[in-house]
Formats: C-alpha cells, sequence, structure tokens
C-alpha cells in the first residue's frame, strides 16, 4: 500500500456515529499476555441521523470474547478494526463487551501498554489506544473512565481519583469525560517523593512524583516545578486544578518528552530527574518547562480537547505559548525570549524552508505522529503571540477567559478559537487566518526614507512557495518598532506597526533627525527580516537599543554577515563585531545571561540556512572553519579581561538551580571556552576536577574538545557515570557533536559498538544517532558517511520503533540546500530507505515527502 492510499483530510471529517456514555476496563496484568476488559456504554449519536454500523479501532489485539448487551456476538474484524453491522445493533442505547490479550513486553514501538524495566506504561497520543483494546479512538469521542487494575506491583495508577485498592488490585474513577489519547495506566515498583497543594478555593490536592527506588532524591526540583507551574495557571490564567490528586511517573523508555494524561502526566526520565551532579543548568530549565507544559494542558488540552487531529495546533501551540510565558515570569523574560526564537530559527524556519514544510494546521496526513513538529508547536505558539500582540493584553485575557467558559468540555476546532478572539473584540480574523493554513516563514524587506523631516518604513512581504502551496496572499503581521536618535536616545519607544497588504508604508513626524530604527522588537512576528544594514548600524543598536530582544539580534546579525562574508568573499573578522561584542560581555550592568548570549555564535546549521535562504550554496567545511576562525579572533579580542570575568563570576556560593546563578555559569564556561583557545586546555582541565556540577562539569569537556583534548576527562567523566542513563547520554551526544567533520561518522561508528549502546532505547539512539545527525559538518561531510550511517540506523530502527525513526529521518530535510555531489548521496540515502522491505508508513512518509 503506497501512502496515497491512506492519506485523511481534514475536508473529510464527520462526528463519530455513536457517543459513548461510559466506559469501564479492566486490566490483568502479565507481561506477555495481559487481559484488558472493556465495557462501553453507547448510543447512536443525533448528530449522525439514520443507522449506521459500529466500527471501532483496534490494531494489534486477539480478541477474546465480545457481546452485546450480554449476548455473545461474532463482530467482522481486520488489521485495523472490528466492526457491528448496523442491522445487528439496537436503535437505543447498548453496551458493547470485550476482552483482548496483548504483549506489552513485545512493544517496542512504546506506543499502547508497554514495559520499562520492569515498569508497565501507556502512552496513547496520538493512536496508542487502539494497540490497548477496540475503540472509537479520536479526540472527539470523550468518555468517563473507570479502571480496575489487577496486579501484584506496589504501584497502581490510572487517571482521575482512587476509589478504593486491596491486594493486587486498585480501582481509579476519572470524573471528567477525556479522549482515548489521555487515557494512562502505570504500574510498578515505584518510589514516590510527594507534596500537597491547596488551590485557590480551597482543595487540598496530592502531588507526588513518582520514580525508580534509587531516584527519589532527584525529584525535589521536578515537584518544586509542579507546584510553582499550579500557582501560575492560577494567578495568570484564572484556572484551578481539578482532581484530588496529580500523578508524574519518570519513565526510561518514552518517544517524546513527556505526556499530559489526565492527572497522571508520563515523562520521560529525563525530563524528571536532576540533581546539580547530574544535571546542567539547561536541564532545570527545562524540566521546569516541560513540567509546566504537561501541567498546563489540563485545561488547554485536557478540558478543551481537539475535534480531530488537525486541529493539534489548538492545544499545543497554546501550550507552549504558556509555557513560553511562563518561563519567562519564572526567569528572564529576555533571555527566555531570545532562547525561544534560536530555537524556532533552528527547528521551525528550518523546516518551513525545506520539503516537510507544512501549515501550523495541515490539511492532510497519513501518520499522525508525523505532525508533531515545531510547525505545530513552535509556529502555532508564534501565531498565538502575534494574535495577542494585535488584541493587547486586556483583549487576550477577555478572549481566553470566553474561551474556557464557552468550550469547557467540548472538543474544539481552531474555528472556535479565532471566533473567541472576534467576539471578544469586534475584529475580523479571516485574513489572521492565514497564519493556520499557508505554510512557509514570510521574508519581510524593510526600506527607509527621510525627507523633510518625515521619517517613513516601508515593508514589503514575500511569502515562499512551499510544498503544494505555489501562490500565498499577504499575512496579517504586528511590527513592533521603536526609534533611537543618533546619540542613543529612544525617541519613539515602542509602537507596533500592523501590517495588512503585500506592501505597506509607515510614516513619523516631529522628528529631529533622521533617527535609527529598531524592527521587530521582541521578534513580533515569525518572519525573515531582510534589510541590508551597515555593519556600523548593527553595532549601534548592539550598544544602544532598549529592546533586549533586538539589542541581541543586532549582534547575532552582525555575527552573521561576518560569517557570510568570511565563507562566501573569504573576508576577514569584523572589527565592529569583535567591539561591539567585547562592549556588551564587559558591561557589568547586563545581566550575565545576557552576555553569554551574545558571545554564543550562530550554529552552523543556522548559518547554512542563512546561506541559502541569500540563494547561495553553503560549504558545511567552511561555515566550519569560519566559525572557529571567529572564535579564535575573540578569545584574542577579549583577551586578558576574560580571566578576570571568569574569577569574578565564581562567588563561591552553593549551587543553587535558580536564573541568576544558571546566568553566571553560562558566562563563566563561555569565557572559559574562549580562555580555552589560548591556553592549551589548562584551566579547562583544573575546572573539570573542580567541577560542582554537571554543568560545569560538561562546560569544561566541551572546552577541551573544542581544542581537540580532554582524552583523559572524558574517560574519567565514563568511569564515573556508567551506570547512569541520562547523563551517558550526555557523554555520547558531547563527544560526537564535538567531532570534527571528518570524524564524526567513524567516532559514532566505534561508540556504537559500545555495550551501553542500547539503540532500542529512544534516549540513547537520539544521543548518538541524532547527534551525529546534528553535527553540522559531520554529517554533511563530503564522504557521504554521515549520510550512510543515519540512513543505516534509520533503517534498522524503524522496524521496531517507527515513530522515532520517523523524528530521526528529519536529519535529512535539509538536504535540498546542498551542492550537486552531497545531493546526490543524500538522495540516494533516501532512496535506499525507500527500497527497504516492510518500511513503516511512519518513515515512508517522511522520506517520500523529503523526496517530493
Ligand atoms: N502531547 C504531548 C506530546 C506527545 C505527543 C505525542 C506522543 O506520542 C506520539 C507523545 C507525547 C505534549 O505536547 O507534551
Ligand atoms: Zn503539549
Amino acid at each position: 500500500m503506497t501512502a496515497a492510499q491512506k492519506t485523511i483530510h481534514l475536508a473529510d471529517y464527520q462526528p463519530f456515529t455513536h457517543l459513548l456514555d461510559g466506559v469501564e476496563l479492566t486490566f490483568r496484568l502479565a507481561p506477555s499476555a495481559t487481559r484488558v476488559v472493556a465495557r462501553l456504554a453507547f448510543r447512536p449519536n443525533p448528530a449522525r441521523p439514520g443507522r449506521h454500523p459500529l466500527r471501532l479501532d483496534g490494531e494489534g489485539l486477539k480478541l477474546l470474547s465480545c457481546q452485546l448487551d450480554g449476548q455473545p456476538i461474532t463482530p467482522k474484524t481486520d488489521k485495523r478494526s472490528l466492526t457491528i453491522l448496523a442491522k445487528d445493533l439496537p436503535q437505543g442505547p447498548f453496551t458493547l463487551e470485550t476482552e483482548v490479550e496483548i504483549a506489552p513486553d513485545a512493544n517496542t514501538a512504546l506506543e499502547g501498554l508497554y514495559m520499562s524495566n520492569g515498569m508497565y506504561c501507556t502512552q496513547c497520543e496520538a493512536e496508542g489506544f487502539r494497540k490497548i483494546t477496540y475503540y472509537p479512538d479520536r479526540p472527539d469521542v470523550m468518555a468517563r473512565f473507570k479502571v480496575r487494575i489487577e496486579s501484584d506491583l506496589p504501584v497502581l495508577l490510572s487517571n482521575g481519583n482512587p476509589v478504593a485498592k486491596g491486594k493486587g488490585w486498585a480501582e481509579w474513577d476519572d470524573p471528567w469525560p477525556k479522549p482515548a489519547y489521555l487515557f494512562a495506566l502505570v504500574a510498578g515498583d515505584l518510589k514516590a517523593r510527594s507534596g500537597t497543594f491547596r488551590t485557590f478555593s480551597g482543595r487540598k490536592v496530592a502531588l507526588n512524583v513518582w520514580v525508580r527506588p534509587g531516584d527519589e532524591d532527584r525529584c525535589a526540583y521536578a515537584l518544586d516545578s509542579l507546584i510553582r507551574s499550579m500557582k501560575w495557571e492560577e494567578e495568570v490564567y484564572g484556572r484551578e486544578y481539578d482532581l484530588d490528586v496529580f500523578n508524574i511517573v519518570a519513565v526510561d523508555d518514552f518517544n517524546m518528552g513527556a505526556m499530559e494524561n489526565k492527572g497522571l502526566n508520563i515523562f520521560n526520565s529525563r525530563y524528571v530527574l536532576a540533581s546539580p551532579e547530574t544535571a546542567t543548568d539547561e536541564d532545570y530549565a527545562r524540566i521546569e518547562a516541560i513540567i509546566a507544559h504537561e501541567y498546563f494542558h489540563n485545561w488547554t488540552g485536557n478540558r478543551i480537547t481537539c475535534r480531530d487531529w488537525f486541529q493539534l495546533c489548538l492545544k499545543e501551540g497554546l501550550t507552549v505559548f504558556r509555557d513560553h510565558q511562563f518561563s519567562g515570569d519564572m526567569r528572564s523574560a529576555a533571555v527566555r525570549r531570545i532562547e525561544d526564537v534560536v530555537a524556532l530559527r533552528a527547528r521551525q524556519f528550518r523546516e518551513d524552508a525545506g520539503p516537510l514544510a507544512h501549515p501550523v494546521r495541515p490539511e492532510s496526513f497519513v501518520e499522525i505522529n508525523n505532525f508533531y513538529t515545531a510547525t505545530v508547536y513552535e509556529k502555532g505558539a508564534e501565531v498565538i503571540g502575534m494574535l495577542k500582540t494585535l488584541v493587547g493584553d486586556a483583549a487576550y485575557k477577555r478572549a481566553l477567559d470566553l474561551y474556557f467558559d464557552r468550550h469547557d468540555g467540548d472538543a474544539a476546532t481552531i474555528e472556535d478559537w479565532l471566533k473567541v478572539f472576534e467576539d471578544a473584540t469586534g475584529r475580523d480574523l479571516s485574513q489572521f487566518k492565514l497564519w493556520y493554513s499557508e505554510a512557509g516563514t514570510p521574508r519581510l524587506k524593510v526600506q527607509d526614507d527621510w525627507t523633510d523631516g518625515v521619517y517613513t518604513l516601508t515593508f514589503a512581504q514575500e511569502n515562499p512557495a512551499t510544498p503544494g502551496q505555489p501562490t500565498k496572499q499577504p499575512k496579517v503581521i504586528p511590527i513592533n518598532v521603536g526609534l533611537l536618535n543618533p546619540n542613543g536616545d529612544e525617541v519613539v519607544p515602542t509602537i507596533m506597526l500592523e501590517m495588512t497588504r503585500e506592501s505597506q508604508s509607515f510614516r513619523f513626524e516631529g522628528l529631529a533627525a533622521r533617527p535609527i530604527p529598531s524592527i521587530l522588537r521582541g521578534f513580533s512576528a515569525p518572519v525573515i527580516l531582510d534589510r541590508a544594514v551597515a555593519p556600523s548600524e548593527r553595532a549601534f543598536l548592539l550598544a544602544h537599543d532598549t529592546d533586549p530582544f533586538n539589542r541581541w539580534e543586532a549582534g547575532r546579525a552582525l555575527a552573521k554577515d561576518v560569517m557570510v562574508d568570511m565563507v562566501t568573499k573569504g573576508a576577514e573578522v569584523s572589527a565592529d563585531w569583535l567591539d561591539g561584542v567585547a562592549a556588551v560581555v564587559f558591561d557589568e550592568s547586563l545581566d550575565p545571561a545576557f552576555r553569554a548570549l551574545c558571545l554564543r555564535l550562530p550554529a552552523e546549521d543556522d548559518m547554512a540556512q542563512t546561506i541559502h535562504a541569500a540563494k547561495r550554496v553553503p560549504d558545511p567545511g567552511r561555515i566550519h572553519a569560519a566559525r572557529r576562525e571567529m572564535l579564535g579572533a575573540l578569545s584574542v579580542r577579549l583577551g586578558e579581561r576574560l580571566q578576570r570575568l571568569y574569577d569574578n563570576l565564581d562567588d563561591g556560593a552553593p549551587f543553587s538551580p535558580d536564573a541568576g546563578q544558571a546566568g553566571r555559569r553560562a558566562l563563566r564556561i563561555a569565557a572559559l571556552g574562549l580562555l580555552t583557545r589560548r591556553d592549551g586546555g589548562k584551566m579547562a582541565s583544573l575546572a573539570f576536577a573542580r567541577a560542582k556540577s554537571m554543568t560545569e562539569s560538561i562546560g569544561a569537556l566541551s572546552a577541551l574538545l573544542d581544542i581537540r583534548q580532554g582524552a583523559a576527562e572524558v574517560a574519567a567523566f565514563a568511569t564515573r557515570w556508567v551506570g547512569d542513563r541520562n547523563v551517558m547520554d550526555k557523554w555520547y551526544s558531547l563527544l560526537i557533536s564535538h567531532a570534527e567533520p571528518a570524524e564524526a561518522a567513524p567516532l559514532t561508528v566505534r561508540l556504537t559498538g559500545r555495550d551501553d549502546f542500547d539503540w532500542r532505547n529512544p534516549n540513547r539512539f537520539r544521543s548518538v544517532i541524532g547527534a551525529l545527525a546534528g553535527n553540522h559538518a559531520g554529517f554533511h561531510h563530503r564522504s557521504g558517511a554521515g549520510y550512510r550511517l543515519v540512513a543505516d540506523w534509520l533503517i534498522r530502527l524503524d522496524p521496531l520503533n517507527p515513530q522515532t525513526a520517523a523524528r530521526v529521518s528529519t536529519a535529512f530535510e535539509t538536504w535540498p540546500r546542498y551542492d550537486a555531489a552531497r545531493r546526490r548521496r543524500a538522495k540516494a540515502e533516501l532512496e535506499r530507505i525507500l527500497t527497504t522491505p516492510t518500511l513503516s508508513p511512519d518513515l515512508r512518509e517522511m522520506v517520500e515527502r523529503m523526496l517530493a
């Protein structure tokens, strides 16, 4: 069967034939023969008049029995479904009871009910519940679930509130109707770190973070993040938690980051477990953000869910937007915004510029798991940010209150979402809706003019063609702008210019002198700003802009200009950039985290993207060399003051993961990286030996690896952490991501020969094969060895875990950017993947789209 035959279209949506009034599930757990009894109370759906068969989804199930209103029947079954003909169904309500057998210990795809280190757990989003029992596995079928679990394992968990338990069993009742993708079950020998939360109406909620015995001392930060998320959600969005318990479980084998199952969030253990010795500051920030994200889904995703999977951005874009707001409030908002935009450009702009580009709300898919993308999540969040900028904070709040009020308990659509904004503000959002339906990153060309005391900014938007969408319409773009005087004072504070046409001018009068514009402050729209700016003007903004995002952006743009000139014209490292960075880095009045960001150079893949967007062919080797040369020049330019900076940033305080300390560590480590380029690694070796946290260990090790030193430290690290999966993942990915271009693939081959390279574990696979794919110059090495090795591993993983194989395959999405020889090699590998017998629909869809 080819991909085209199974494509699902948004336009074909119909409500389900039946409504589901109640679900009772009994699980008799056994590793290779778990029994699942499901009692489903159906009635015909008045929204689908006439008589219809009942078709339930089901995959890989062994049907043991089936009864309709207590009478045994023999339904029609095939590989994907169970059907009862309309003529065999009562015209009113009826109960269907099935018993199936499944084998969790043979489930390597990690969808449905599976096992991880002797513990049972589930992953049902998007369509995993059909691997547990026969069911209408679609998000618009919502029902109340009662669950009984029978097992000798000590901890038995499901959604909702605990009802009763005895020796070898437990019962749970979830009072909130939910779609099956939010179902969860966990059974294992687990230990909890517990707390309580008192909601604003005074209800007491028991909180537990469940982990494997021995990991209890690494849960404090996750629990603290949960409590802060619950409080923030009440204060900022007025939303209260709605069950007596909230459970979080950490699992080592997990395809994604985490999952928002009602009252029972399941997490990839790397986003729960943290201690100063094992987690970096980045890990802490990510744990805080993901705990918040999953918790926020309780309202945006669970109480209000999606009508169908095309509406995925309804819950994901909004929840990402909310977790970004939360992180901004917990930490430095400016630093968070910069980090979020760096990630957006690295992942979403890259996706939008290649063969996998798709709208925030796609209109067709083969495998929905392939659409949990940066576009749906991150661009989906940016679209909400633009909406908030356009309507203002007060109207945003009104619209959200209306959304929660009007749609609580619904399976909603993007149309419903936009309607609440229209009703709350009286605005017509039909043009704005293009952000949901059209793919591609708009380019915003800017010209300015100063005539007779009038300053004019003229913008022209270009919306590039993307797969299946050759032509586009102009979008609504909120452009935040401020104007500065040549002496550095701000003469026009930030105002929002609302662009709606293809080309549009905005006039500013009453200015004494031609101003310097600061455009797209705070990155007010996910667009590429296309404006030739003199290095001196960028340096001016880097020194004076009052908008921290644009201040950083000026330095970044300057660095990119320098790198492009070095790669394409053989230019030297520019003094404008070096002086500008030096001024910021040593400015004690600025936040150390911000200064550290200004020291970070654009990633090599980002540079390749920039060069490609300028209609030139990027050369990965030259980009790699130019970046290194820039770092060398920076190290020389910052000179001896770096040493003082490094020394002064260590205040000897005991470790805390807070943003202030993390920022100082980031700047200190950036300084160490530059110092290491001059001292042959002496200081970094010392720093490694004295490190008091994982952040410092990894920082010192990175500095050493960058100058091809550190063999002893690499070995010492592995010896110390060999039994710790999450820490060893860091070790693998650090080594591979720092390998020289020609050595990256051979090193990966060597590392895959290690005993602890458990490639069936998605985290380990990503830390090794994903790290090779992320080493830009290594993956794209002209030998083609990087392409070949990644393709080999995708072919190997696919039969066991198609979802992770399909996600890692996006490594190839940029292949059309490069020169003919590289393109030929990458394409040949993609074609080789396609010739693999029994390729999964997941990986097939991705590869076919990349080759289209
Ligand atoms: N909804 C989760 C992410 C998630 C999505 C799909 C999964 O399996 C296919 C697993 C988790 C979130 O946004 O956090
Ligand atoms: Zn989510």
